[in-house]
């Protein structure tokens, strides 16, 4: 054997590293153990090891964003056309969380926000007591269960401006 005991072991190159168990089978485990020390400092040099730390603060911020998007996400009602006629099918095909936001963007002068029951849902009607939003960008939200909201102007509830939000 060709083995140096006066030399080994020493840090072993990469290329160093298959040939050294084979050559010393008595001390292989040992030269195992050297060469895992010997490979992560050459991971380090090479920069992988701040590749790892990008990755980590990357699923970090990842994990950040999805814990608050689960919190409160806030919606635009109607989208791009706001609080109008026709946008009772607005909720369709998008689930809703309680203590999520809709925002109600629209022109004071021509539209209202009304939070109604389901009876004021579905026959266009105004329960008494029922609060009324007449900002005209009004957030208001959504508690867990059906919400109900409709504008109390003349004919506008009836022209599909209302909406039922189901909450989970
Ligand atoms: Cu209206």
């Amino acid at each position: 054997m060709e083995t140096n005991p006066t030399s080994w072991p020493a840090p072993l190159r990469r290329g160093q590293l298959h040939d050294q168990p084979k050559k010393n089978p008595s001390t292989s485990s040992l030269a195992i153990k050297d060469y895992s020390v010997d490979f992560i400092s050459q991971e380090m040099v090479q920069g992988r090891g701040s590749a790892m730390a990008v990755a980590v603060t990357a699923m970090l911020c990842m994990m950040l964003l999805h814990f608050d998007m689960a919190h409160a996400a806030t919606y635009s009602v109607g989208g791009p056309g706001g609080w109008t006629f026709n946008v009772s099918g607005w909720p369709k095909g998008k689930s809703f969380k309680a203590g999520d936001i809709l925002v109600f963007n629209y022109s004071p002068a021509a539209h209202n926000v009304v939070a109604v029951n389901r009876a004021g849902y579905s026959s266009c009607s105004t329960p008494r007591g029922a609060k009324v939003y007449t900002s005209g960008k009004d957030r208001i939200k959504l508690v867990k269960g059906q919400n109900f909201f409709t504008c109390s102007f003349t004919g506008h509830c009836q022209s599909g401006m209302k909406i039922a939000v189901n909450a989970v």
